[in-house]
């Protein structure tokens, strides 16, 4: 058969280059009970994919970047051109890597798998090289306004049947610490349209935290998995000494135990403490993670697809991981669409060396507004069987949410001092 004929057997075995060109590229923007951004790109031959690009507290930038910048060069390409496209947004914008920008190229990069998934007649695990597991293990987030409140909503998420738990607490003599919900299911830090203002004392945290995971092991034994997110709070010193009274607990992992713009200092933690690390929830790139990969210095990787430049980025990143017996942990809180919570669950079924996936529930607004196929069940979300990533966008319903301007809060010391969030 002459090359030519291979090419065209080939190329109408994907569906034609006419069939596969990108004719339309949109971003929408609504607010069910909490602001997504999302990018819907259509194909000449009617295939359409979705992708997340929310970035929680800086949503109109990351649009104002897709529809300025990022959709004009798009129209007209072959949407089966992922790596390339990727490339194009990542080497072609010349001003590489920053949350915005990465969230952009991931919102495209999600949505061209999930293009590329349906046209092959495929869940997208298919086309990432198939199952690896029977379900994803995630786990949940618990918590109360202090110790005893704390330990009822652990036996709440027990009673779901949640495997693994995130416990934090409300810390007497701290402002509003971190992780402590309004209501007993759901957790939304992003409040106010300026940031809110809340506290931080180590010293309170350091004497606290411990007492809340002796209380719940005392409780409920050790047949659970509980995680811990110290989110950026403390110095290296203190996190090693967190990490440290935290031993007898045997925590699947600690995670943020300090800020890592500097990966180096995670070697001081490292010394001092066996309870397992995790980071990366603001990691955008595989340059963030490289020195705690290739050094060890974490047990797992939190960078997830839409902050981290989309499957194509991300699974280079988890690969790099498993040459270290480093295994992913996903970001996953509520301020990540469904559309992001469906493409997740397709890698975390195919990736290697999974660890767990991180899952805060969406309200039913939410959940309405992006139809999805994917389930908890026992402790596990299960990924559905339908082509692509399977969630899609109600447009119509979309619309009846506008744009709802929250940020983040900011933390400050008793002194006034700013610290991390
Ligand atoms: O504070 O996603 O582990 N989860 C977290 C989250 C983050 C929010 C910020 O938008 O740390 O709750
Ligand atoms: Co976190």
């Amino acid at each position: 058969m002459a090359d030519a004929d291979h090419k065209k057997l080939a190329t109408e075995a994907a569906g034609t280059t006419k069939e596969r060109r990108i004719t339309d590229a949109r971003v929408v923007v609504t607010s069910p009970g909490r602001n997504f951004v999302t990018v819907i790109i259509e194909t000449e031959g009617g295939v359409t994919g979705i992708g997340d690009a929310t970035l929680n507290g800086r949503e109109l930038a990351v649009a104002s970047y897709l529809v300025e910048h990022v959709i004009p060069a798009l129209i007209g390409r072959d949407a089966a051109q992922i790596e390339d496209i990727w490339q194009y947004l990542y080497r072609g914008a010349y001003w590489r890597r920053g949350p915005v920008t990465m969230s952009a190229i991931a919102a495209i990069d999600v949505a061209l798998w999930d293009i590329k998934a349906k046209m092959a007649g495929m869940p997208l695990y298919q086309l990432l090289g198939g199952r690896s597991r029977e379900g994803v293990l995630v786990y949940g987030h618990a918590n109360g306004g202090d110790i005893e409140e704390t330990v009822d909503a652990v036996g709440r998420y027990i009673d779901m049947g949640y495997k693994a738990i995130r416990a934090q607490s409300g810390v007497p003599g701290i402002k509003d610490a971190y992780g402590v919900g309004r209501g007993t299911m759901y957790y939304e830090p992003a409040d106010n349209s300026l940031p809110s203002v809340t506290g931080w004392d180590t010293r309170k945290a350091l004497n606290y935290v411990p007492r809340l995971f002796d209380k719940l092991r005392l409780t409920y034994g050790f047949d659970h998995h509980l995680l811990h997110d110290g989110h950026h709070r403390y110095t290296p010193q203190e996190a090693a000494n967190l990490g440290k009274m935290l031993e007898p607990y045997q925590l699947f992992w600690l995670e943020d135990a300090t800020p890592a713009e500097n990966q180096e200092v995670f070697r001081l933690i490292r010394q001092h403490t066996v309870t397992p690390l995790a980071v990366g929830e603001v990691f955008n790139t595989i340059w963030d993670c490289k020195d705690l990969i290739e050094e060890q210095l974490i047990d797992y990787i939190r960078a997830t697809l839409v902050h981290a430049g989309g499957i194509t980025h991300l699974r280079r990143i988890a690969d790099l991981a498993s040459l270290y017996q480093i295994r992913t942990g996903c970001h996953g809180a509520t301020d990540l669409s469904p559309a992001s919570m469906g493409a997740a669950l397709h890698f975390d079924t195919w990736v290697p060396n999974f660890g767990i996936q991180e899952y805060m529930r969406h309200s039913d607004a939410t959940d309405e507004v992006f139809p999805h196929d994917y389930h908890f069940a026992d402790g596990y979300l299960h990924c559905g069987e339908t082509p692509g990533h399977g969630v899609t966008i109600d447009e119509a319903l979309a619309k009846k949410y506008p744009y709802d301007p929250k940020q983040l809060p900011v933390a400050r010391l008793a002194d006034g001092t700013m610290w991390n969030w």
